[in-house]
Formats: C-alpha cells, sequence, structure tokens
C-alpha cells in the first residue's frame, strides 16, 4: 500500500514530505481481528483511499451532512480572533484531508504574518497530493511538511521544533467522534506531549442533537455516504484478494442513544461466505449479520472537558453555533 504521492512532485512545490504509509501487514491484522470476532468490525481509517478520500469530499457537499458547513462558518467567525489571540507560528492538522477549511484558520495566521509553518497529518497521501500545491502557492515563505502516517499511532515524530513561537495543533472535521473513549484518552495524552504553555489544540466537534437531523446526515439521499461504506470492501478486495460483493450489503447508520452516536454498519443482505486469499481466511456471514465500520461520536461540553482534564488538557475556551449543532473548542496542557 505504498502511496503514490512522489516526493519528486511535493518536492516540486516545495512541500517536505514524512511518510509512514500504512502497510499491508497493518490492514491484514485488522482485518484478522475485526472479521473473525463477533460482533464484526473494521477501523475506519481504511476507508481512505482515493477513492474514499473523494468519496468523503463529496459527503461534505450533501445537503443532509451538515457538520462540514458548520464547522466552515464558525471558523469563518472565530478564525480572525483566533489568529490575533494565539499569534500561532506553527499550525499541524491531525486528519487534514484535502485541507479545504484549513485556510480558515491559515489565512489570518498569513495576513498577520505570523504563519511560518503547517504540518498535515493524514493516512491519505492521495488527499495529501491533491492538498499540497495549492496550499504552497496560497503561502509563499511557509515551510510545509507533510506526514502520511496514522494518528493515532503516536505522534512523538512532531514534537520536535524547527520554528519558534506558538503551536495550533488543530483537529477539525469531528474525527474525534470516530475515535473510541479509550482510543480518545491516548490521543488527547500524545497531543498534550506536543503542546508547550501558549499552545492550543483547536478541536472541531460535532454535539449532540435530534437523530432526525443526525441520522440523515450518515444516510444521504443521494447514497453517497453509502458508497463511501462500501469503500472498505473494495480495499479489502483489492489489497488482500478479497471475494466481497459489494451488492450483498446494505448500508446502515442508525443512533444509538445511550452512548449518544451514530453507529456505521454494512449488513449482509443474505448468508454468504468471502474469501480473503491473502489470509487464507474464509468469512461466514449469516443473513443480517454486520460489520461495524465507524462509529461518529456527538458531544456534550462535560464529556469532551472530563476527557481533557483525564488526559492532563484544560478547555480554556468553548464555541458553538446559535443553534448548538456544532462547537469548536480551545484546549491547553494542564
Ligand atoms: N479534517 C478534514 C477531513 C476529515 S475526514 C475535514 O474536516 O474535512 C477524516 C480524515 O482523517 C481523512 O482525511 C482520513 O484520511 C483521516 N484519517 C482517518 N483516520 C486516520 C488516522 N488514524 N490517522 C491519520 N489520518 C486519519
Ligand atoms: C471524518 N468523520 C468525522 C466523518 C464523520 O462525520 O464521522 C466521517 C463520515 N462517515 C460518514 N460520513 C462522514
Amino acid at each position: 500500500m505504498s502511496p503514490k504521492t512522489s516526493l519528486a512532485a511535493l518536492e516540486a512545490v516545495g512541500v517536505e514530505l514524512h511518510a509512514a504509509p500504512e502497510t499491508w501487514t497493518a490492514l491484514a491484522a485488522d482485518v484478522l481481528e475485526g472479521l473473525s470476532t463477533t460482533p464484526k468490525t473494521l477501523p475506519p481509517k481504511w476507508f481512505y483511499d482515493a477513492r474514499g478520500s473523494e468519496l468523503f469530499d463529496a459527503i461534505c457537499e450533501q445537503p443532509e451532512y451538515y457538520p462540514t458547513r458548520r464547522e466552515a462558518a464558525l471558523l469563518r467567525t472565530l478564525g480572525p480572533a483566533l489568529a490575533g489571540e494565539l499569534g500561532a507560528t506553527e499550525v499541524i492538522e491531525l486528519g487534514s484531508g484535502s485541507s479545504t477549511k484549513s485556510p480558515l484558520l491559515l489565512d489570518p495566521l498569513h495576513q498577520r504574518g505570523t504563519l511560518r509553518r503547517y504540518v498535515p497529518v493524514d493516512v491519505s497521501a492521495s488527499a495529501m497530493e491533491a492538498a499540497m500545491p495549492g496550499l504552497a502557492a496560497r503561502y509563499p515563505g511557509v515551510e510545509i511538511t507533510a506526514h502520511v502516517s496514522d494518528f493515532t499511532a503516536g505522534l512523538a515524530p512532531l514534537r520536535e521544533r524547527t520554528v519558534d513561537g506558538p503551536r495550533v495543533v488543530a483537529f477539525l472535521g469531528s474525527t474525534i467522534g470516530n475515535l473510541q473513549p479509550p482510543e480518545v484518552h491516548a490521543f488527547f495524552g500524545a497531543v498534550r506531549e506536543l503542546l508547550a504553555p501558549g499552545d492550543v489544540l483547536l478541536l472541531g466537534h460535532d454535539l449532540v442533537k435530534s437523530p432526525s437531523i443526525v441520522e440523515p446526515a450518515y444516510d444521504d439521499a443521494a447514497g453517497v455516504t453509502a458508497d463511501f461504506n462500501r469503500n472498505v470492501l473494495r480495499v479489502i478486495n483489492r489489497e488482500l484478494q478479497a471475494d466481497f460483493d459489494e451488492e450483498r450489503f446494505t448500508h446502515e447508520a442508525t443512533w444509538n442513544p445511550m452512548l449518544e452516536r451514530i453507529e456505521i454498519r454494512l449488513r449482509a443482505t443474505e448468508p454468504q461466505v468471502v474469501r480473503i486469499a491473502s489470509l487464507g481466511l474464509e468469512v461466514t456471514f449469516l443473513e443480517g449479520e454486520s460489520i461495524l465500520t465507524e462509529i461518529s461520536r456527538k458531544f456534550r461540553p462535560e464529556v469532551i472537558e472530563r476527557s481533557a482534564v483525564r488526559a492532563g488538557l484544560a478547555l480554556r475556551a468553548w464555541y458553538e453555533d446559535a443553534d448548538g449543532w456544532y462547537g469548536v473548542s480551545l484546549l491547553e496542557r494542564a
């Protein structure tokens, strides 16, 4: 699973690349573990090959998928004040994807003349490759160091500082909602190690609201989210020589009121046996049996604050939109 991103292409636009791309072995281990247990699960990071990253961008355009528009609106309002308050010289963005909202933070920092370095981090080499030339042209003189890596696998390579001044670690899009609580704890702990006094974590989080709004956001009428969900089967077919028939799995997005999260599944329409040749594995599905492919947690302020405090972070500021659909917070090292 080597990234298609070519070092030469990125270097040509002045971007330094650090690649610890996802390996075949990591996918094999996750598939073996996730499909050999009941209930079956797969980690959501495997959605994001080139097609998956494009499908995610298409999800963001769907009328039902409000989080992107809501977060962008908040950042558009907050960006200039945040830039003034933080005066950041460096922005590390975790799960940056195609960096569409990044300019809402980077532009005001650049205009104030403080921005020196931008460090996007994402497992999707293709999203990185597509986004970087535009950003390099937009911010002349700003050092861009792209990391193709898993942000849950430790952030030690990001600790080193090459520019003086305040650092912002941005984690946007409510990607935090795709992490289980123990993963959030580990993630916050790792981010804490990146922060010195004066630095902040800028976190975007979707908030708890009526399932009548949340469920359609994950089951759009055009079927883009369904296609995104099935993409993980295409990734496994390609990388592990499997024979999943995506037509025999339906997309499902249901609100879990106890855990306040959307649960995204692929449900077998009929009994079937899937062969994963590279693993020498046969996976049996009963009719109606599902794979949990993603959770998308929705948050209350106290849940964010409690998780942060447990990991040695403190909530410095909380912002949300007028009807409380989406929030952005600033966290710092306690
Ligand atoms: N921040 C962007 C993209 C969100 S989509 C936005 O707000 O629109 C989630 C992004 O996180 C995708 O680009 C995906 O490739 C990346 N991602 C998911 N799991 C990851 C992981 N474990 N490590 C690094 N990147 C990950
Ligand atoms: C990336 N992440 C925050 C998205 C979400 O809303 O949980 C992924 C997604 N899955 C389906 N639609 C969007």
